[in-house]
């Protein structure tokens, strides 16, 4: 079965005889005069439909046992083809989305209408995802609210609860696209080591993973890329990426390739020159530490809570060896992020952590210390999945020992 049929059949499961589920693909956002934004589907209407083009929507309903499911794609003029290209087309539409029923757009209001006055649905499932209460309103949310109007006896329920239960454990097909992810990711990171030097530039080493990356393929980065040298590195989300890169200085990537809309996202820190200090081996160790004790620990069963506790636990023995703490609340002056988060459709992804880990589960590894005085921000992230006895590193062959990576950098000339 393909892929996204599967997760339609695992969603279906719990959607009660009275109940139309309703998913929308989202629309191109305005940017500026005639420029939009990409477009960026909604990750649970594509983790539903595979459909990643704008303004699509699917409907089910179950009826007398036996779901019915309808894509309701777009419909475009031959004069605006010529223009803006061609949109997907009916039989495109289902060799993706293995959903027969596909139809045009323009009919779903009429079809929603006769649904709703001559059948007894009244619950409608949809995604409700709105930010904050600031954000402006979903299309979802616009759509809502106008049917309300039209037919105040219908009453709404969020499917993401459901949908996000669902997309926590991963399928071998969306494993293998955050490997590859990975695996583009670890060759970018390469080109970069092999470019590194004093002298350089941030940009400049964001610009040889940026080519790898095109190179390979990739349409989107999972995140905007962190090259932060130096005192930058202190600085959590530094986007900047412009500062020339100092000898002694060290300098901290957290980068990550997508594929497929599955994300990889990875974090490692180099010496510019080519070799540690041995104050920043000393810290770089701890974080290293940190990095190798939490994984060790990943488990089914483990709560998924645990994996801050135990990477707070392995940095202070380290920081408290150096002098640097004194108690437990200490630490936050030197690491005060959380350890891990789920990845996938999103490289932040969606998903519950008050739960026990799971098989299947695919989270981010990423210890870190940052130590303002002395210019010095270190952070290790490896992306893991969970096993049936443990976890496998899937980010497993991008160099983290100190002798690999000074092995590789020392390799090829400075200039
Ligand atoms: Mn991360």
């Amino acid at each position: 079965m393909n892929n996204f049929a599967h997760n339609r059949q695992q969603l279906y499961s719990n959607l009660p005889e009275s109940s139309i589920i309703l998913l929308f693909a989202g629309s191109l956002k305005h940017k500026s005069a005639d420029a939009y934004y990409p477009h960026w589907t909604n990750r649970d209407f594509y983790y539903i439909t595979g459909m990643t083009e704008p303004d699509i929507v699917f409907t089910a309903y179950r009826t007398k046992g036996v779901v019915k499911e309808i894509l309701w794609i777009v419909d475009r003029e031959p004069n605006m083809v010529r223009w803006i290209g061609d949109v997907i087309h009916k039989e495109e539409a289902y060799a993706i989305s293995g959903i027969q029923d596909v139809r045009y757009i323009k009919d779903l209001s009429a079809f929603l209408g006769s649904v709703l006055t001559k059948t007894l649905y009244t619950d409608i499932y949809t995604v409700f995802s709105r930010r904050s209460l600031d954000t402006t309103p979903s299309v979802e949310e616009v759509f809502v609210q106008d049917l309300l109007k039209k037919y105040p006896f219908v009453s709404f329920h969020s499917i993401s609860p459901s949908i996000h239960t669902l997309r926590m454990i991963k399928s071998e097909t969306e494993i293998e696209a955050i490997e590859k992810a990975i695996h583009i990711t670890d060759i970018g990171l390469r080109s970069i080591m092999k470019n590194l030097s004093p002298g350089k530039t941030e940009n400049l080493m964001e610009a040889y993973f940026d080519f790898e990356l095109k190179r390979n393929k990739v349409k989107w980065h999972a995140f905007n890329t962190i090259a932060a040298s130096g005192k930058n590195a202190t600085t959590l989300h530094y986007e900047e990426n412009n500062a020339p890169l100092l000898d002694g200085d060290l300098i901290l990537f957290d980068l990550g390739a997508q594929w497929d809309l599955y994300n990889a996202d990875i974090s490692r820190t180099f010496p510019i020159n080519g070799t540690f200090s041995k104050q920043q081996v000393s810290l770089y160790n701890i974080v290293l530490q940190a990095n190798k004790k939490v994984i060790a620990s990943i488990q089914p069963g483990l709560e998924f809570s645990q994996l801050q506790t135990i990477a707070k636990e392995s940095l202070y023995e380290g920081l408290k060896q150096l002098n640097m703490v004194q108690t437990m609340e200490d630490l936050s002056e030197y690491y005060f992020h959380g350890v891990s988060h789920f990845l996938g459709l999103d490289t932040h992804d969606v998903g519950d952590t008050n739960v026990k880990l799971s098989p299947g589960m695919v989270f981010t590894v990423e210890p870190g210390l940052y130590v303002r005085e002395l210019g010095i921000g270190i952070r290790i992230e490896d992306d893991v999945l969970v096993t049936d006895k443990g976890c496998r590193v899937l980010s497993n062959q991008i160099p983290k020992e100190i002798h690999e990576i000074e092995d590789i950098l020392q390799q090829h000339e400075m200039h």
